[in-house]
């Protein structure tokens, strides 16, 4: 059944918030059960993270072929991939697509914000309000907001007083910026810091790197697809569609089996050697597990890299100061790069180390350091997100009784199982905290795998004519406990990143 999408005031049986992989999908297959759904999102176009981060370098860094919808053999025949590793305009083509293929569009409302959601018990629904001035019901949400949406600024002194051009790289003007001959500095060395700064290196007068962690990151091996890679990697879809399911984070490929010591040191390098030369993130998901657990072999795993980094970098104290020395290798998220470390070789970029001169303040003329002012034309702030939870606490999401989702998660983080949170039913979540794999995985897997559950749920309760799903208190208490006693083992738990919502600063904005 078709629904009206430009009434103000409108019900639904779902409302999904966000058109990105997760809520195009979840349209799609809610829709299938004769729903009346609409999905809703702030932006101008679908694709969620593909829409934003359109800044320069922006990729992928799954492979295309595992970084898709599964949904449709038909699909999976007619797009057709053009690299390994898709950039970010191809990845929004083939959301566009994907829109347009299954006529997703006449029920996806765009440039409109979910600003609350607050649930009626006595009618046991949802009632969404919007920031253009609609009231929508609905019995039951599902938020696909994405677990990186909510760009965090960190609040530096004297950030208004900047005279030059400041742009969060998750808010990159779709038209782009010209930064030929400009004085730029990146404040930020993750996934997104890596790949502004091997792009634009070569093309600004200069570039002033602000690095407070020094990471790990893989070259990225990135081959075009013609026909005959194409087919032959359609060839391999049923068993690629049979792996992603089954391996340890929803790669198509499962690591080694044999434990870390007890293979010969030789032969451990050699393995060493051919995952590193894959050119991907095998030598991370698909190599050894201990990375995860074993101090000993993270430790010489994590050499093995920094010996790879090292040799790259022309100048040793730069060197030094890239090699990361306090974390080990995949304890944090672990990026690819092109022609990263060696972009520090350049003449026309300097690498400035925030733990030895921190940022003292931004000024009308660029960024002080203890060490001076670095006069600047342009910052590129690539400080990352709000991870996992900015998306719901942007929305004055009210469950039973009033209570405050923003307030509760100020106090505490909770949900079952990263589906549902006790206080508000008929609220799914997609891509939030404590999900089996929520960050840890091949996203593109484990959120097709939130999606389906989601709609066996929905499904199951539509059939079964039961008004209201909730996850009882001690339930999600007992999910807690069991997520925490696993994750304690983990090295991934004693990092400081994203993953385990370590921001290194009190206060933020989110852009
Ligand atoms: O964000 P991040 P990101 N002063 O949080 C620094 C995905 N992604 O946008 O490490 C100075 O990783 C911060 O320093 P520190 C991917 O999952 C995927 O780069 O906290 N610096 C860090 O260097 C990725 O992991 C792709 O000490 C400050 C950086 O900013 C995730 O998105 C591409 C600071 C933030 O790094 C997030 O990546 C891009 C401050 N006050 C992203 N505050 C691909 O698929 C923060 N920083 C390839």
């Amino acid at each position: 059944m078709s629904v009206a999408t430009s009434s103000r005031k409108a019900s639904f049986d779902v409302v999904i918030i966000g058109a990105g992989f997760t809520g195009l999908y979840q349209l799609w297959s809610l829709r299938r059960l004769g729903l009346r759904v609409l999905a809703v999102d702030a932006a101008s176009g679908v694709g969620g993270t593909w829409y934003w981060n359109c800044y320069p370098g922006a990729r992928t860094d799954s492979p295309s072929n595992i970084y898709q919808y599964w949904f449709s053999d038909e699909l999976l025949d007619e797009w057709n991939w053009t690299q390994r590793y898709a950039g970010q305009a191809e990845s929004e083509r083939y959301f566009n697509h994907v829109a347009d293929r299954f006529e997703l569009r006449k029920d996806i409302r765009l440039n409109t914000r979910v600003e609350s959601a607050v649930w009626n018990e006595d009618a046991s629904q949802w009632t969404l309000t919007t920031d253009q001035g609609d009231a929508l019901e609905a019995r039951f949400v599902v938020t696909a907001l994405g677990p990186l949406s909510a760009p965090v600024v960190p609040p530096f002194v004297g950030h208004e007083s900047f005279a030059g051009r400041m742009v969060h790289t998750a808010r990159w003007p779709r038209e782009g910026i010209d930064l030929k001959g400009k004085r730029v500095g990146v404040i930020g060395t993750g996934a997104t810091g890596i790949q502004v700064i091997q792009s634009i290196a070569p093309e600004v007068a200069h570039l002033s790197v602000f690095q407070r962690t020094a990471n790990y990151a893989v070259p990225m091996s990135n081959p075009s697809y013609g026909d005959a890679e194409r087919a032959a990697i359609r060839a391999k879809y049923p068993q690629t569609r049979e792996a992603i399911w089954t391996t340890f984070v929803g790669f198509d490929e499962q690591g080694e089996t044999r434990p870390y010591f007890s293979i010969p040191v030789e032969e451990r390098r050699a393995i060493l050697e051919r995952l590193w030369s894959d050119g991907s993130l095998r030598i991370w998901v698909a190599g050894f597990m201990e990375i995860f657990f074993d101090q000993a072999a993270s430790d010489e795993i994590s050499e093995f890299v920094r010996e790879k980094i090292r040799v790259r970098i022309r100048d040793p104290k730069v060197a030094a100061k890239l090699v990361p020395q306090d974390h080990g290798f995949g304890t944090r998220r672990v990026p690819l790069e092109n022609g990263y470390f060696e972009a520090y070789n350049r003449p026309n970029v300097d690498l400035i180390d925030l733990r030895e001169t921190p940022i003292e303040r931004i000024t009308p003329k660029g960024i002080l350091t203890s060490a001076g002012e670095i006069e600047l034309d342009v910052i590129v702030l690539a400080t990352g997100f709000d991870a996992g939870t900015g998306g719901l606490t942007g929305i004055d999401i009210r469950g039973r009784d009033g209570r405050s989702l923003r307030q509760e998660w100020k106090r505490e983080v909770r949900t079952t199982m990263g589906l549902q949170i006790h206080g508000y039913p008929n609220l799914f979540t997609t891509s939030a905290p404590y999900a089996p794999a929520a960050a840890f995985c091949n996203a593109p897997t484990c959120l097709q795998h939130q999606v389906q559950w989601i709609t066996d749920c929905i499904d199951h309760l539509v059939k079964n004519q039961r008004r209201v799903i909730e996850p009882a208190a001690e339930t999600e208490q007992k999910w807690l406990a069991h997520h925490d006693e696993l994750a304690a083992m983990t090295l991934v738990a004693k990092t400081k990143s994203w993953y385990t919502g370590a921001r290194g600063y009190e206060g933020f904005e989110v852009a």
